[in-house]
Order: C-alpha cells, then structure tokens, then sequence
C-alpha cells in the first residue's frame, strides 16, 4: 500500500466504494487521515462497514474545512449531469482528486510513466511495465488497468510508476506530473461524460500538463486529432516529442513498416525487431503499442537488447486475444475484451479462417461496420440478445447458426474448425457485444470461454 501522509489530521471524504475508493480510504486511514465515505448504493456502503469506514450521508455531510474528495473516477461530477455531492463539493471550495492523483503526489521521488489513448492503453501498459521488469528496473503497475494506484508498492527514488490514464482519472489530477506521458490514439469515446470530442481530446490532453524532465511526450500520429496535437506540443518548445507511426514514417521517433519496428530518432533509421515473429502483439493495433513502448524504453535508457527481450517474453493480456490454446493447428482466442465493432474488427483483421463466437448486448450499429471482413469468416456462432440482428448481417455473406448458450457455441465452432482443417483456422471470441445479457461482466465471458475451451479440449496448450 502506497502511504499518503499529506492528508494526515485532515478531514477527507472518499467518494464512491468500488476498487478505487476502498483502497483509497484504505490509505488515507493508514495515514491519520479523518476518513468519511460515501456510495449511492446500499450494498457498497456496507462493504465499506465490513472494513471498518463509517459512512455519512453524501447529501447531508457537511463539507467546510474538508481537505480533498477523493471522487471515484466513473462517478459523473460535470457532465452529463453533476453528481450533488460534486457541485456542494466545488460550492464549498473543496478540491476534487482521484486515488492516482494521491499516488503520484505521495511519490515525488518515484518516476511516473503516464498511458492514455482511446484504445491499446492497457496492452501498452502491461507490455510497458514487463519490459522494464524484465530489463531489472523497479517497476509496478497500476490505474485504469484494474489495479488501483494506492495497492501499489510504495517505490521511491530509482522506481517507475507506469499508470493507465482514462479520461475520467485525467480530469480528476490537480497534482499530474508524469516525467513521460504517451498518447496513443484517439476516436470519438465517452463524449457524455466530457460533452462531446473536444472535451475528450482537452481530459486526454491533460496527460501533458505539469510534465516533469525530460517532459518527455509520446504520440501516435495515425488519428487526425493526435497528429494535431502533436504538432502543437512541437509548436510550444516545452515538450521532447517522440511521435509513433504505423501508417508512415514519423521523423525523430519510431514506426513501423510492414511489420517491422524502426527506430528513426538517430540520423539513420535502424530496424529494431519484425513484430510478425512476435504472436503475442499481433495486428497493427499492436504495432502501434510496441512502438510507443520503444520510445518509453528509448527515453529511459533501456537497449534495444533489453527491448527486443521484454517483447519478445510479454504473455499478453486476459481476454485481448488471448492464445488459449492450439489443438491441430487451430488456435482458439479470448478476444472477450471486444465489446464494440471496433475492437473486434482489430481481432478479425489478424487472422484468415476464423470461427467466429459473437453475441451479446450490442452497440448501436451492431456489426454492419465489419462487411468488408466478412470474407475471413467461415462460419459465425451467435449468442446472446444481438443473434438475430446479427444473423440479418450475415445473411447471405457469411454462413451462421444461433446458440441459446455459449458453452455450445465453443463446441460446435471447435468441432467444426477441426473437421475442416484449414491452414490458421481460429476459433475466435470477439463478441463485438456487451455481456450484460448471460454474463457478470466481460472477465467472467472470457474466463468461461477459456475453462470450456480447456474442459473441451484438455490438450489445447498456449506456446
Ligand atoms: N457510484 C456512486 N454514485 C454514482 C455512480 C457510482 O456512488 O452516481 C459508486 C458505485 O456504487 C460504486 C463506485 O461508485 O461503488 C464505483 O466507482 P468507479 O466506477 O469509479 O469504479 P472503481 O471500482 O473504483 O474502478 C475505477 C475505474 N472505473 C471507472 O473508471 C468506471 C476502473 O476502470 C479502474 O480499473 C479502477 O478504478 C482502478 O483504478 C474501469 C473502466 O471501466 C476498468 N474504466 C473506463 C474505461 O476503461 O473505459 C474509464
């Protein structure tokens, strides 16, 4: 647990008792802080009894003299519409922060590596942190990723703290100071909460305030509003900017063409590593995240040796097309993180012959977007709430059948993809749907997809 000694004899109120929350108050006490919580629902506050935090009524509380709110971040404070307790918080001239904010004022010493980006946040950071474990440094890993920051080890001086940003936490960090900030891409996300694109780009642009030495900024340039960006933290001679590229090539940082990852910050560029005899970063989606993780290690004095190592070693991520196992050639994938269109065109995109398990609660739009991948797909398996829209798609184009459980789907798809034998035949969980219908949540999707598989077929092992 990361100490917050700052907030010791001060009156603190943690703001929603979810994960980062409950670490925070956690903390907080630990640190003579006068901690009081509150959540709107019944079943958290009660949670945060077990733990011994007595909760007072939000509506009620009196907020003079408090020192900070610590807000949890997926609580609206602004918009679309400002949670009371927000606006008395603000009336009442109470600053409001987030736990991440608490771990980056609390470790001055340490060094803090900042991820954000519409989408790869995670994956970059995961791949991030391992390279550097991997190359020996003191390294942990937290935020937006699921581990809350205040969980963390406490580092110090010689540590890296490497943190995925949301727009939420960004918003909610008077005290950010990342000594590297990475921006990877950005696409139209979460415009309720920020009142449309230009507040999305201002919360992920916050990444770059109050940076530290060597104020170093990463930016994937392939997005019309990162590029601008980019240019304008050129423009303002503040920043070393590392701009990242996997559709051309980007002066002074690195790139990648067909497949192969470029280092141009020298006066000639070098190839560093073709990222296609890497299986665990397939895709230009993934290309693009270990490129900016090339500039972070570029930036902290890793080899390329070093690099190419912690790459070449990353075991990927839970339910991000995760290899669960190959029996015969055919590979099965968790790809359960896929809860739009857009993501699970990223995972359609890296393989040919694919069996694909889709369904769920859908997005408006459903999978129309993925026409032009329909030819990769031999066969669809449809669950969930969307099997009928879904099967309107396909008619026609893509041969489908509708399951009343996922549990057939994965033996039917495998059954099927075996029988055939086709060169890379993959049977691939990439929903482009919510979970909210058959599962708890997309974890528990993806960890049934992964147990069935096993279960199924007990000699599927991941290389
Ligand atoms: N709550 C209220 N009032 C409300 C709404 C919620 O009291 O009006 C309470 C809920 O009852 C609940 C708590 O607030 O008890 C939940 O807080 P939270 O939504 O901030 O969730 P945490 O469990 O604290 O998780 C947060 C991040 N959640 C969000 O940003 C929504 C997690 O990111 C993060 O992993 C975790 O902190 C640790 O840092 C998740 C996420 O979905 C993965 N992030 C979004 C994304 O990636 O798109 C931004």
């Amino acid at each position: 647990m990361v100490p917050t000694p700052r907030y010791a004899g001060e009156r603190v109120l943690v703001m929603g008792l979810g994960k980062s929350g409950l670490s925070a108050a956690a903390s907080l006490r630990a640190s003579g802080a006068e901690v009081q919580v509150w959540d709107d629902k019944p079943a958290q506050v009660q949670e945060g009894a077990a733990r011994g935090f007595s909760a007072f009524d939000g509506a009620k509380m009196n907020l003079e003299g408090m020192r900070a709110v610590v807000w949890s971040p997926g609580i609206p404070h602004t918009l679309p519409k400002a949670h009371p307790l927000a606006t008395r918080a603000r009336a009442a001239g109470v600053t409001l922060t987030c736990d991440v904010d608490l771990l980056v004022e609390a470790q001055t010493d340490a060094t803090v590596v900042g991820i954000t980006g519409t989408n790869g946040k995670s994956t970059t950071t995961a791949l991030t942190a391992h390279v550097f474990k991997n190359a020996g440094r003191k390294t942990a890993v937290g935020g937006n990723i699921g581990i809350p920051a205040l969980e963390l080890e406490p580092l110090g001086l010689g540590g890296t703290y490497v943190l995925e940003l949301s727009s939420y936490q960004l918003e909610l960090m008077p005290h950010l100071h990342c000594d590297t900030a990475v921006l990877l891409n950005i696409t139209p996300d979460h415009l309720d909460r920020h009142g449309g694109l230009e507040g999305y780009i201002a919360a992920k642009r916050r990444i770059f305030s109050y940076q530290r030495h060597p104020r170093t900024a990463i930016v994937g340039i392939d997005d019309p509003h990162c590029a601008a960006l980019c240019r304008a933290l050129r423009d303002d001679g503040l920043h070393t900017v590392i701009p990242v590229s996997v559709q051309g090539p980007a002066p002074g940082g690195f790139h990648v063409a067909n497949g192969v990852l470029i280092d141009a910050t020298g006066s000639r560029p070098a190839e560093i590593v073709d990222l296609k005899t890497i299986a665990r970063l397939p895709g230009a989606h993934n290309w693009q995240n270990a490129a900016a993780v090339a500039a972070v290690a570029h930036t902290h004095g890793l080899s390329q040796a070093q690099l190419v190592a912690g790459l070449r070693t990353f075991p990927g991520l839970k339910h991000r097309q995760e290899l669960v196992g190959t029996v015969a050639n055919v590979s099965f994938i968790n790809d359960s993180k896929a809860t739009n269109a857009d993501a699970a065109e990223k995972a359609l995109l890296c393989y040919d012959n694919i069996y694909w398990i889709a369904g769920g609660v859908a997005k408006e739009g459903g999978i129309a977007p993925l026409a032009p991948l329909f030819p990769r797909i031999r066969h669809a398996f449809l669950i969930g709430e969307a099997a009928d829209t879904f099967a309107d798609t396909l008619e026609g184009k893509v041969p489908y059948a509708l399951y009343e459980d996922m549990e057939s789907a994965i033996e039917e798809a495998g059954e099927m993809a075996l029988k055939n034998k086709l060169p890379g035949a993959t049977v691939l969980l990439s929903p482009a749907c919510a979970s909210f219908d058959m599962f708890k949540s997309f974890e528990e999707r993806g960890d049934r997809f992964r147990d069935e598989v096993r279960e199924l077929w007990p000699e599927a092992v991941a290389q």
